[in-house]
């Protein structure tokens, strides 16, 4: 089976609709074909303060809602990325292998330090991307399925894998970015020019799945469209509306053209009074599923440290690999 490895971050409690079909929806049809390890990634959270308290009750929150969403511990690897030391272990070789010019380059960096301010941003949130190189090279992925954003991350990773391998020898799986088109980039409701994100949207724009639904259904009706009232996808012409295509056709898996044939001549209140009811019927067990895992913390506990023992027999084996062919002296 080819492997898949993906995560997401602990950080705003709730998840956005954009990590949901950007990422995580993707994640549980992979379980299906892969062997899938899949984490929570709490030392990526650190790249900018949070409080103590706040991140452990949401990295139990990010995994409840992981398994409310889909995942089954019985057919992946759910698992905490700090459970699994050799994640900086191996960033820290991938480190000393990276141009500071090459990091320099990344564009989330760039935007994210412009955003904290260029004084305030950590050294590990310019380092993010490499340690993102090594969560991905630990567990030799074929495949890393992630939204749009993190096309750039991807490519630096091929890149280093490709330059360890050939400076020190085969080492690792050289991966590839599974984005699938539809829902690459899930853009802001508010604002269908930028995407979704729990720090750039608008609380308008931003639908969180953990939201009272009625609040979700109230954000939906009043997304930006534009003043023509025909429904037709067409991201440059028609982003707002668009948007909510993708977002309609992806959750009841209706074609886009039998939603434009559906709403011809209907207008947009139409396409938005059905799209709130269909998000109102996805997120309510969505959210009664996540309280449930949240109420018995001891197995979601049990299930994240059984994910972690099988994460760290694979990651071990190639942080054993690596540090062998960097010539470092194995401890007796
Ligand atoms: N709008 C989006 N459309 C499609 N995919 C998206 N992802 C995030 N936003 C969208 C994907 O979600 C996965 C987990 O992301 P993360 O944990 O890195 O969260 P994030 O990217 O930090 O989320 P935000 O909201 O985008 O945060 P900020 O505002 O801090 O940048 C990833 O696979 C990501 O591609």
């Amino acid at each position: 089976r080819p492997r898949v490895l993906s995560g997401i971050q602990p950080t705003a409690g709730s998840f956005h609709l954009g990590n949901y079909l950007g990422a995580v929806r993707q994640w549980v049809a992979l379980q299906e074909s892969h062997d899938a390890f899949y984490m929570v990634v709490d030392l990526h959270a650190i790249t900018v303060p949070q409080d103590p308290a706040e991140l452990r009750a949401n990295t139990r929150l990010a995994a409840a809602q992981l398994l409310a969403a889909g995942l089954d511990p019985e057919r992946c690897t759910l698992f905490v990325q700090s459970h699994v030391p050799e994640h900086a272990q191996l960033a820290w070789v991938m480190n000393c292998l990276t141009g500071f010019g090459e990091a320099s380059r990344m564009t989330q960096f760039k935007d994210k330090s412009a955003r904290h301010g260029a004084d305030r941003a950590s050294v590990g949130l310019f380092t993010y991307p490499v340690l993102q190189v090594a969560d991905i090279l630990l567990y030799q992925a074929n495949e890393v399925p992630v939204g749009e954003d993190q096309r750039q991350h991807i490519e630096l990773t091929r890149d280093l894998a490709e330059r360890f391998n050939a400076r020190l020898g085969e080492t690792f799986t050289v991966p590839s970015a599974y984005i699938l088109k539809e829902t690459a980039k899930i853009y802001d409701l508010q604002d269908p020019s930028i995407k979704m994100s729990k720090s750039a949207s608008t609380p308008k724009g931003l639908i969180n799945l953990l939201d009272e639904p009625k609040a979700t259904a109230k954000k939906v009706k009043s997304a930006v469209t534009d003043t023509d009232t025909v429904i037709r996808y067409d991201v440059a012409e028609k982003p707002g509306v668009s948007n909510l295509l993708s977002i309609y056709s992806t959750l009841t898996g209706a074609g886009i053209a039998e939603l434009e044939q559906k709403y011809a001549g209907k207008g947009y209140g139409a396409l938005k009074t059905d799209l709130a009811e269909v998000m109102v019927e996805f997120v309510t067990p969505f959210r009664d599923r996540t309280q449930e895992y949240l109420g018995d913390p001891e197995t979601l506990d049990s299930i994240l440290a059984k994910g972690a023992e099988k994460a760290r027999a694979v990651a071990a084996e190639t942080l054993a690999q690596a540090y062998d062919k960097v010539g470092f002296l194995p401890a007796k």
